[in-house]
């Protein structure tokens, strides 16, 4: 399964582990309450693979891409792994999986703090509307990911604050009702 943990305070490379002293790992359950959803699947052969069919269909993801964050595949790598970087919510959900390599999500929990989460070849991960997260290599430096979305994909990007935004008091909203 994925793993995930509190962050530490540092300000060091951001593709370290980040880890508190001692670790304070985060139950999968946990992920579940902030609308995080995850799914292990397969990554070899993905474009026959049943599972993931399933999850489009259920979902209505008919739109997909794939995006290999390497400076040599990726143009304007170092602005965009900066803007990935930078805490944002989307108006939509965040689909993404994973088919190689490997990185961070980070997500804010309900108390405002920091969760990373491990993303290896073979996790599907979904980030709800309007929470906020960002993105990171590790130290592999490495990720091929497949991005889903329901129709015309949106990757618009609205930085913190975003209080007053739609998708936010929504996502509020539902956290809230969940407590
Ligand atoms: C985004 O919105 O694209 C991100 O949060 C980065 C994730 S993976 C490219
Ligand atoms: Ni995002």
């Amino acid at each position: 399964a994925i793993e995930a943990w509190f962050m530490d305070d540092s300000l060091e490379d951001p593709r370290l582990p980040h880890h508190r002293h001692p670790k304070e790992l985060v139950p999968l359950d946990h992920l579940a309450e902030l609308g995080v959803l995850y799914w292990r699947l397969n990554p070899n052969d993905y474009e026959n693979d049943e599972e993931l069919r399933n999850i489009r269909e259920a979902r209505g993801y008919n739109y997909m891409d794939l995006l290999n964050i390497c400076p040599e595949k990726l143009e304007n790598y170092e602005e965009k792994l900066k803007n990935f970087y930078t805490e944002h919510i989307h108006a939509d959900e965040e689909i993404r999986y994973c088919l190689e390599g490997s990185g961070y999500f980070d997500v804010r929990d309900k108390d405002d703090r920091w969760i990373r989460i491990w993303i290896k070849a073979g996790d599907l991960i979904i980030l709800p509307a309007g929470i906020y997260h960002r993105f990171t290599l590790d130290t592999n430096n490495y990720v091929k990911l497949m991005r889903l979305f329901v129709g015309e994909p949106v990757w618009t990007a609205y930085n913190r604050p975003q209080e007053d935004h739609p998708a936010r008091k929504e996502y509020i909203n539902n956290l809230t009702q969940k407590i």
